[in-house]
């Protein structure tokens, strides 16, 4: 049942000065630590002798990319001396990286980890490969360059041929829409309480989670779904969210963009003490206004909402409200909204770069014939912006957080910083796949294919 102990406004205060006490202690040791990195890394970098080339002397971090199956270096050329590898496991099998003439190797990386590789004085060229079974004869082997007039601006050199390169690009396509288990952002109907609630019950709790095919990672969910089911109510409802925390440490859940009294604005421990594990907690409030709402984490939540801990709320009707905001502008259109879709972009935590908790080829596409308009609530729950851009039809940008615009815009890229959500009308003109992504180029394109932030619109 809920649990509403009675505050004390001074005892609440008193934890927030500690808290914010506790911020800036933690700021002295970590930017102290960070003194201690840099000069360590110059130590590293005075040990140098580089024969014959005084100049180049110093620390080489080389990032180390794997996938199906290759291997890339960034810079591609070092100079002579001490070199630390920063490996990051880019595909969806697992893989290693081992130097053997040094006897230096990483663990079998699953997918999405990073790990440091040390590999101490370095004066000559570098061989690499995945001692994975296959993986090395499937062209996971490598040598990074050591030249003595190497420049620290050297560009990437991509170790794949061009017929590779096309090879892997259709692949990946041809297995979109892929299968994945595990659905978000399904609608949850409410229970009507005898109270006279709708309450919604969730439960947060860790779960084996597919973001694209064969990739299952760790996923923080609210009933199993990343992003969590989505929630819909009217104004003048009696809401009850009912939150039962099964996670390993303590929750809260934040009602971002919904008018809630102060004491179910969900921020522990200041509006209410942290749900601890195995607690329960009951968000209640009479919705008084429309809401495009978020609810997700607000402990710890820098890890709990990439990791998954976030889903929408939305009070009211959006399909007729927004299309009365478009007027005339829609020209092409049919005059009704026909399908409305909410779009949760991520970008860190265990889900990483994603549209609704998955990566492509594993994002659903949207289906749409022409005449017929989409109304799209981007949302993003992720640490940076991205700038969603649907190939076509152009879009009609009729709200921001839950706010009708006094002047709707079209635009064909709309960036969408964290925490806002923007309301876009596409109105489907002419028919074939059109392609619908992020456009920050790294969040949805590789030298193996389209991936991450990337799904499509089919209209017919
Ligand atoms: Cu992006």
């Amino acid at each position: 049942m809920s649990e509403k102990p009675t505050r004390n406004p001074l005892l609440a205060s008193s934890d927030f000065l500690f808290s914010l006490m506790m911020l800036a202690v933690i700021a002295m040791v970590v930017s102290i630590g960070a003194i201690g990195i840099v000069s360590v890394a110059k130590n590293g970098g005075s040990s140098t002798e580089a024969a014959g080339s005084p100049s180049a002397s110093g620390s080489s971090t080389v990032e180390v990319t794997l996938t199906e199956f290759t291997i890339t270096f960034s810079p591609a050329v070092i100079p002579p001396g001490n070199v630390v590898f920063n490996v990051h496991n880019a595909g969806t099998a697992q893989h290693n990286l081992a130097v053997t003439a040094l006897n230096k190797r990483t663990p079998a990386l699953d997918a999405g980890a990073h790990v440091l590789l040390d590999l101490g004085k370095v004066s000559s060229d570098v061989n690499v490969l995945c001692e994975i079974p296959g993986h090395a004869d499937s062209g996971m082997k490598a040598t990074l360059k050591v030249s003595a007039d190497a420049s620290a601006t050297a560009p990437t050199v991509a170790m794949i041929t061009n017929a590779q390169m096309d090879a892997a690009m259709e692949a990946v396509v041809k297995r979109f829409p892929e299968k994945t288990k595990g659905l978000g952002g399904q609608e949850l109907k409410p229970t009507i309480t005898s109270d006279g609630y709708k309450q919604f019950d969730l439960t947060a709790k860790i779960v084996d989670w597919e973001v694209e095919g064969g990739k299952v990672v760790k996923g923080w969910a609210y009933n199993g779904q990343i992003p969590g089911p989505q929630l819909r109510a009217n104004v003048g409802d009696k809401i009850r969210i009912r939150l039962k925390n099964e996670l390993p440490e303590s929750t809260s859940m934040h009602l971002h963009g919904v008018r809630v009294p102060n004491a179910m604005d969900g921020v522990d421990p200041i509006t209410q003490p942290a749900i601890k594990p195995g607690e329960t907690f009951d968000y209640e409030f009479t919705a008084t206004e429309v809401a495009i709402g978020m609810y997700h984490s607000h402990h710890n939540a820098q890890v709990q909402i990439p990791n998954g801990l976030a889903g929408s709320l939305i009070i009211g009707d959006w399909k007729t409200s927004t299309m009365k905001a478009a007027g005339s502008r829609l020209t092409d259109s049919n005059g009704k909204v026909d399908q409305e879709v909410v779009m949760v972009l991520n970008d860190a935590g265990t889900i990483g770069l994603s549209l609704n908790g998955k990566s492509f080829p594993a994002t659903a596409p949207y289906v749409m014939k022409i005449g017929e308009t989409m109304l799209v609530h981007y949302y993003n729950e992720g640490l940076m912006t991205h700038p969603m851009h649907m190939h076509q039809p152009t879009g009609l940008i009729v709200a921001r957080d839950g706010k009708i615009l006094e002047h709707p815009f079209f635009a064909d890229t709309i960036s969408v910083a964290p925490g806002e959500r923007w309301s876009v009308l596409y109105t489907a003109k002419d028919a074939g796949v059109w392609a619908w992504h992020c456009h920050i180029l790294t969040h949805a394109e590789t030298p193996t294919g389209m991936k991450y932030m990337v799904t499509a619109v089919i209209v017919s």
